[in-house]
């Protein structure tokens, strides 16, 4: 059982080791922008400090999730004892979460029923409808999904306020339903990237293990399907697949990936790229951002594959 006061005490933690030094938040300056092109909302994080961040925290050669930081301790035994609820030692906002497994597990293993329940009741207890408040969890999995840690763990970050990402606005009145062999999940035709998206259940009790293991495992079937059909042309994806999970109480979403970098502009995403959370760190890709938006619409491209909206799964023809 999650505790009822979970929020308050994410807040208390967060705000002693901001105190401490024992979280390093880092100062980004907000910007909302929208492609005119693809129509996909952004919300762009200038943070240029972190490009001093060594890129595998403080300690590259330790794992950081192995015996974790009191300080960052916010939940000793979550889920019978399956993980620990740690701090982000290095957020970009307030109150980053990881939800993190005690044993040794590979960040490339597939979610489980556990993970995905869990990962959906830390969204519940965290979201507040009345204060406009909502989380997203995500999972980065894979070399070429912007992982830097290989210690299996999820992500909690609350979104911006009243930013409605491209999911959001894909799923809005729609019912859940699970893909089959006549419907294909939601998939935006307008933003280059494919995504793979399904609405959950508006009311929670509809949602569980079960739900969401289907739901997951629909999505990441067709991840796989584009690994499989893209491996003719690129082999190298073979030692390099990943992909992007992301959660909220409203839909669930998987983003094959092909490449942590984009190859036109200096800039990688984690699984917060697709949902239109944009963190860059260098000041001429920050203005060239600015100056046409559509820029991170190639560069999400890059690290993905295209888009095969109104495509069957088993019609796929590169
Ligand atoms: P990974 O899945 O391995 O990597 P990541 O989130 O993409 O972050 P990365 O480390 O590559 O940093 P980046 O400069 O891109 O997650 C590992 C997580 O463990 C990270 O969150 C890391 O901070 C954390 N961590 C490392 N050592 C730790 C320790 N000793 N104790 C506790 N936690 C530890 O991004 C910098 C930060 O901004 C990251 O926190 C990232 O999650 C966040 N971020 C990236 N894009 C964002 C966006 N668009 N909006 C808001 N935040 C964003």
């Amino acid at each position: 059982m999650l505790p009822k006061d979970l929020s308050q005490r994410i807040a208390d933690k967060y705000a002693t080791a901001v105190d401490n030094g024992h979280v390093k938040f880092t100062q980004s300056s907000t910007k909302k922008v929208k492609d005119t092109v693809s129509g996909m909302p952004y919300v762009l994080s200038y943070a240029p400090s972190l490009l001093d961040k060594p890129e595998r925290g403080d300690d590259p050669e330790r794992n950081p999730f192995g015996q974790p930081e009191p300080e960052l301790t916010v939940l000793e035994d979550v889920a019978d004892g399956e993980y620990r609820l740690l701090l982000n030692k290095f957020p970009v906002v307030a109150e980053h979460t990881l939800l993190v497994t005690k044993e040794v597990k590979q960040q490339q293993s597939p979610l489980s029923p556990i993970d995905l329940m869990t990962a959906y009741r830390i969204l519940d207890r965290l979201d507040d409808e009345d204060e406009n408040v909502r989380h997203m969890a995500f999972y980065n999995c894979g070399p070429s999904s912007g992982s830097s840690q290989d210690h299996k763990h999820l992500q909690i970050l609350r979104l911006p306020q009243n930013f409605l990402t491209l999911q959001d606005k894909l799923c809005a009145g729609k019912s859940h339903f699970l893909p089959n062999f006549k419907t294909e999940p939601l998939q935006d035709n307008k933003v280059s990237f494919a995504h793979f998206v399904l609405p959950l259940p508006e009311s929670k009790e509809e949602v569980d293990e079960e739900l969401l293991t289907m739901s997951y495992v629909s999505l990441l079937q067709r991840a796989l399907t584009f690994f499989q059909d893209w491996l003719g042309e690129r082999p190298a994806l073979q030692n390099n697949m990943g992909y992007n999970f992301l959660l909220t109480k409203n839909w669930i979403c998987v983003v094959p990936r092909s490449s942590t970098k984009a190859s036109s502009i200096d800039i990688g995403f984690n699984a917060t790229g697709f949902a239109g959370l944009i963190l860059v760190k260098k000041e001429d890709i920050y203005n060239k951002i600015q100056e046409d938006s559509n820029i991170i619409n190639t560069a999400l491209l890059e690290c993905g594959f295209p888009n095969t909206a109104g495509v069957k799964s088993n019609e796929y023809n590169y």
